[in-house]
């Protein structure tokens, strides 16, 4: 049960990792005796408002002057729109993975050509604990985050459903981010597509559109849909963010790969055998942290 009242009894023991560009903060510590991290981001300012909350200021604290540039600290009086400070997110239990995962850490730049995939990742796609993915199953099967889901399509092989990921919290269109999950389970990441997907990923692309554009009034052109490689769950999705949103780590150069790019390598690649995607190298960041780390440098994949 998570309350003011339970969250009061958590306790830090360390600092995973910060962010000065998001002004957000990983604190691991437990919470009924549990580890739990706890995740704090200031809520993005909402534009429409931004004029008003200047006439709500209790209190500025100027601490640069050098005119015409003056830079202050603001209290806002009892805000009259009650809109939230904070925007939390909680992991509780938190697993060794988890920790891992949102942990500062040092990274090596993998080229991953088809054969050290074959090595070191499918080993560890195979070895993946499959508990890992409660979350996407608990979707797809309508008993987790039902009301939440904007757009379903039924079906074995070629549905899918649309709906905000764990990172937005619905306010600021700016900041929207959506996940599309797919009901297959037999493509595990963007080296499983082939031509077959083709419909499949162009039908996600225009319920994406569509239902953004009803439900957010927000126009195709604003989107950037994009696939991780590599992403931190082997079952397919996509990411849907609105290009004003800038600051997250998942949308760096190497782990990032336009959906339309995607599609093109797909168009291009050859009608048998494997397609462009498989054959392809991939040159992205890996943190130490992670569980592919040891097996890439087993196989000699980290640069000195
Ligand atoms: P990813 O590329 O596998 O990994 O994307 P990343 O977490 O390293 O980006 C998974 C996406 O699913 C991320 O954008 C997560 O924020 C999102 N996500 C993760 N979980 C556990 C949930 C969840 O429980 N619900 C929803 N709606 N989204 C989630």
């Amino acid at each position: 049960e998570i309350s003011v009242q339970s969250l009061a009894t958590f306790t830090p023991t360390r600092i995973l990792s910060e962010s000065t560009l998001t002004g957000s903060v990983y604190i691991l510590g437990t919470l009924h005796n549990l580890p739990t991290i706890i995740h704090l981001q200031k809520t993005i300012l909402d534009i429409e408002k931004a004029g008003d909350l200047i006439k709500d200021l209790e209190k500025i604290d100027l601490f640069l002057e050098n005119q015409p540039y003056f830079s202050s600290h603001g209290w806002i009086k009892n805000k009259i729109d009650k809109s939230p400070e904070l925007q939390i997110k909680i992991i509780c239990p938190a697993t060794d993975i988890h920790i891992k995962k949102y942990s500062k850490q040092e990274r090596f730049i993998i080229i991953e050509t088809p054969e050290l995939y074959e090595k070191v990742v499918l080993n560890y796609i195979n070895g993946f604990d499959e508990s890992r993915l409660g979350w996407v199953y608990a979707i797809l099967n309508g008993q987790k985050e039902s009301e939440r889901i904007l757009y379903r399509k039924e079906n074995e092989k070629d549905g899918f459903v649309i709906l905000p990921d764990l990172k937005w919290d619905q306010t600021s269109m700016n900041a929207l981010y959506l996940t599309v999950l797919v009901q297959t389970r037999t493509i595990r990441s963007l080296r499983d597509l082939d031509k077959s997907h083709i419909p499949l990923l162009n039908s996600i692309k225009q319920a994406v559109f569509q239902t953004v554009k009803q439900k957010y009034q927000v126009g195709a052109g604003k989107l950037r849909l994009f696939v991780h490689y590599q992403p931190s769950y082997y079952h397919f999705h996509v990411h849907v963010v609105h290009i004003q949103s800038e600051a997250f780590s998942g949308m760096l150069v190497g782990q990032a790969h336009m959906l339309d790019d995607l599609i093109t390598l797909l168009e291009l690649s050859p009608s048998t055998g494997p397609s462009l995607l498989a054959q392809k190298t991939f040159t992205y960041p890996l943190g130490v942290e992670h569980g592919l780390y040891e097996g890439m440098k087993a196989a000699g994949a980290i640069l000195d």
